[in-house]
């Protein structure tokens, strides 16, 4: 179920972020990411804060990209890491380019 629900969420070209409300680093990765303008539905923000299964997910996000803390952000079905690693792409000059490559930005 976790593993369906998760594949279900991801699609080529699209920025996924899975989070906590009460995690700040969750929310600084979504600002961060608002304030570029994704083309519209490209941006979606996953809450597992209530969920009943998030221990199953954040475990199947561990399972695929090597670990299980929130922010967990994917770039088409490429997890880019948590708020660090986004920060670092976007510090780099990086980031712009990867969001214009799938086709989000
Ligand atoms: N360096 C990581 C830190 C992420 C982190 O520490 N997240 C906390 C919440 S703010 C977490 O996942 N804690 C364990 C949990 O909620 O299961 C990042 O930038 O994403």
């Amino acid at each position: 179920m976790a593993q369906q629900f998760v594949n279900s969420k991801l699609a080529p070209n699209k920025v996924v972020i899975f989070g906590k409300s009460g995690c700040p680093f969750c929310h600084r990765a979504l600002d961060l990411l608002e304030e570029l303008h994704l083309k519209p539905g490209h941006l979606e923000y996953i809450d597992l804060s209530n969920r009943s299964d998030v221990a199953d997910i954040q475990d199947y996000l561990l399972q695929i990209t090597g670990a299980r803390t929130v922010p967990r952000i994917f770039f088409g079905h490429t997890c880019i890491g948590g708020f660090t690693d986004l920060d670092a792409l976007k510090r780099s000059g990086e980031l712009e380019s990867l969001l214009k490559q799938i086709g989000a930005l």
